[in-house]
């Protein structure tokens, strides 16, 4: 490593490969055109090309690789969900997320930390109980644990919360885990560049063509393209892009804030989840801590920051860690998320033939992104839904047939 950093840094000619390269125009057509370079979007491209030799693939984003909701989440990986559905599906995502940095050769710098769900009264334990049943049922790792046990892997944490809410247990979960999302996303274009997949930013699709019921094409400011299949992944636009290909959506979006603190010494090896308190807590391999809350309240189709989220989550973390009162935070930001009725994703195909969905992410979109690549390639290159995605049909509104996954979000939405 020191030497190539030495080749890079004193030979002119020594030039650091290009992780993918974008030829200058587009082509009139191709197989199939994905709408969204975030991670689900480039996780795709990748298995299409990987698994099923399809390489004549583009992928077109509005702005910049991973500049939606990949490059805003707040990174936490885990698996223990509610229902079967979901249990086997994040659980399969976390095995495919062990192996990812020698799969794209990229280290994604995965790290396994162990996920607690704070429970501060006894109508939270029980869910928790709940969960942890569903979770050991599909050999997930997750169980409940009382105020002690909390104590010897986080003593910091103040159990009393200044007296409001005492934490009385938690659903712990050792596999939860974090990783860096910008890799993930980067990690996954340089392969499935590597094996001929054309990836275009700042390349907004304005509308998608179809005939008698078939996908037929894509509209762009540097011109229109004949494909006859689209994969549709850009969270946070998903009914503007539904509407182009004339389908009516059910997802509503809002804000999802987070931030970082400046970097700490390492003190932190844990993730901390509140429900009550609505706020998530990790330490990252800079030092900062990374902090979320809930959504915003309203329906917004905005990136913006508040600071009320900031003074309103720090406000919480402090009952938490009253230690950290003199620490700043650095940064703060917004993504947008594609929440849906029974907060589980749209997955699949779609009554118009040929354009595939990848939706609905709602605030879990980063940990399902190698499992939602896999399957929507195998979903889009068989023309079939993946038997692992058929709960998440569009098709579920229309026949009542709800998922329901109240273990989807880390705190009350
Ligand atoms: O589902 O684990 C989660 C999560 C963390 C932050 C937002 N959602």
């Amino acid at each position: 490593m020191a030497l190539r950093l030495l080749k890079h840094a004193f030979i002119e000619d020594y030039a650091e490969p290009r992780w993918f390269n974008t030829p200058p125009e587009l082509k009139k057509t191709y197989d199939i055109v994905i709408i969204g370079a975030g991670g689900h979007g480039l996780a795709c491209a990748h298995y299409l090309a990987r698994d099923h030799g399809l390489h004549n693939i583009a992928v077109l984003d509005a702005s910049y690789i991973g500049g939606g909701n990949t490059g805003r989440n707040t990174t936490i990986i885990r698996s223990n969900y509610l229902t079967p559905e979901g249990i086997k599906f994040y659980a399969d995502s976390m095995t495919l997320f062990t192996e990812l940095s020698d799969d794209l050769e990229t280290n994604i710098f995965y790290s396994e930390r162990g996920h607690f769900t704070l429970a501060h009264n006894e109508s939270t334990l029980r869910t928790s109980r709940w969960r942890a049943e569903m979770n050991k049922f599909y050999a997930v790792d997750s169980e409940v644990v009382d105020p002690d046990e909390i104590l010897r892997t986080c003593p910091q944490l103040r159990i009393d919360c200044g007296g409001n809410h005492p934490i009385e247990g938690a659903l712990f979960h050792p596999p939860g885990a974090v990783a860096r999302h910008d890799a993930v996303a980067w990690g996954y274009a340089k392969q499935a560049s590597k094996r001929g997949v054309e990836i275009h930013q700042h390349t907004p699709v304005t509308d998608i063509l179809v005939e008698n019921g078939q996908v037929t094409g894509v509209v762009t400011p540097r011109g229109t393209i004949s494909t006859r299949k689209v994969m549709c992944a850009v969270a946070g636009h998903t009914p503007e892009v539904m509407a182009m290909a004339g389908l009516p959506s059910p997802i509503e979006i809002f804000p999802l804030q987070a931030c970082v603190t400046e970097p700490m010494k390492p003190w932190l090896d844990t993730i901390i989840v509140s429900g009550s308190l609505h706020l998530y807590v990790s330490q990252s391999s800079r030092g900062e801590l990374v902090m979320g809350a809930a959504l915003d309240p309203m329906e917004l189709h905005s990136r913006r920051s508040t600071f009320e989220f900031v003074t309103g989550l720090c406000d919480q973390v402090l009952d938490l860690f009253p230690f950290l009162g003199g620490v700043k935070v650095n940064r703060q930001w917004a993504g947008m998320a594609d929440m849906t009725p029974d907060l589980a994703p749209i997955m699949g195909t779609t009554p118009i033939e040929g354009f595939y969905l990848d939706a609905g992410w709602g605030t879990y979109g980063f940990k399902a992104t190698p499992i939602a690549g896999l399957t929507m390639a195998n979903t889009v290159a068989e023309g079939i839904d993946d038997s692992r995605i058929r709960a998440f049909s569009l098709g579920r509104f229309d026949d009542f047939n709800l998922v329901g996954e109240k273990g989807a979000a880390a705190v009350g939405h």
